[in-house]
């Protein structure tokens, strides 16, 4: 029996949930923190987004207001901060392994970045479960690069990363260099661009991209897919992205015909006095939880 928490005790995890609803063996969820920032292009900072967006979790109301209920009931446990090592590919395997140990034990899988290069960790666990995976990648920037410098674990290979292993869909892409334009263009990679999709003024575009997916889905997001004006707090914002409403929408028709095994939500890189981005970060990641896990 869980000690009841005495009220000065407001607990470290996504929701300050008491410790019978954060318990890892009886969570349906399990968010996974990664601080790690080694490849970021501009600025560095987001090896504190996760921890921010955690902090902001534990000041939400969990009664969702559209679902009408509390997502937090089928319990989520926030594991500690993954360790990271010296390099890139080191710590994406470090990734995959974490993801492998949740998936094997049957349970529903959140990474909070952290940048976006992790995910190809993740993705490849999922793709080892789920033979007919796909990916939708709602970026502001392509990531579909083969290398950046030297790299191939650099932030901006991740969605090239993960194309090698499974089909990908790319949405909110308003940034991307010529080789990238010509290999997405090449591949015939479902890629839907921001101006496209903002400016046509419907959303039939939205069904349209969810059915290029297959019906096994890993969803990644950066947040600098959002417009900055409510994301200002990414390493490389660009102008022209996603509004709260809009993004909702487009991830619960997602929910609504496929089956979502896993998501992130990476890239959040706190600015300190800024508060109001952290808790878009820590909604987004609860609404999600609520609508791929609480059905
Ligand atoms: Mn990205």
């Amino acid at each position: 029996m869980a000690v009841k928490n005495p009220h000065f005790y407001f607990p470290f995890n996504f929701g300050a949930l008491p410790h019978e609803l954060a318990d890892y063996g009886k969570s349906k969820v399990v968010v996974l923190p990664v601080p790690y920032d080694a490849t970021t292009s501009y600025k560095p900072g987001t090896r504190d987004g996760a921890h921010a967006i955690i902090n902001a979790s534990r000041f939400l109301e969990f009664y969702d207001e559209e679902a009408k209920k509390n997502f937090s009931e089928i319990g989520i446990c926030t594991l500690d901060e993954m360790e990271i090592v010296d390099d890139a590919k080191g710590t994406i395997d470090r990734v995959y392994e974490a993801a492998k140990t949740i998936l094997g034990d049957n349970k529903n899988f959140v990474m909070l970045g952290g940048e976006h290069s992790l995910t190809s960790g993740a993705v490849r666990a999922f793709k080892e479960k789920f033979s007919d995976l796909s990916v939708l990648h709602i970026d502001a920037h392509a990531d579909m690069a083969d290398l950046n410098g030297e790299s191939k674990w650099d932030h901006g290979c991740v969605a090239r990363r993960c194309y090698e292993m499974c089909p990908v869909v790319l949405a909110g892409i308003r940034s991307l260099g010529d080789e990238q334009a010509r290999f997405i263009e090449e591949n015939g990679i479902p890629t839907y661009y921001a101006h496209e999709i903002f400016c046509s003024g419907g959303d039939a575009w939205m069904d349209e991209a969810i059915s290029k997916l297959s019906d096994t889905v890993y969803l990644t997001i950066d947040l600098d897919a959002l417009d900055p004006s409510i994301m200002p707090s990414v390493g490389t914002p660009v102008p022209g992205g996603f509004r709260w409403f809009t993004l909702l929408k487009l991830l619960r028709k997602l929910a609504a015909s496929k089956k979502v095994v896993g998501f992130d939500v990476m890239e959040f890189m706190p600015i300190p006095g800024m508060h109001a981005p952290d808790f878009t970060a820590a909604k987004l990641v609860y609404k999600l939880i609520g609508e791929f896990y609480c059905k």
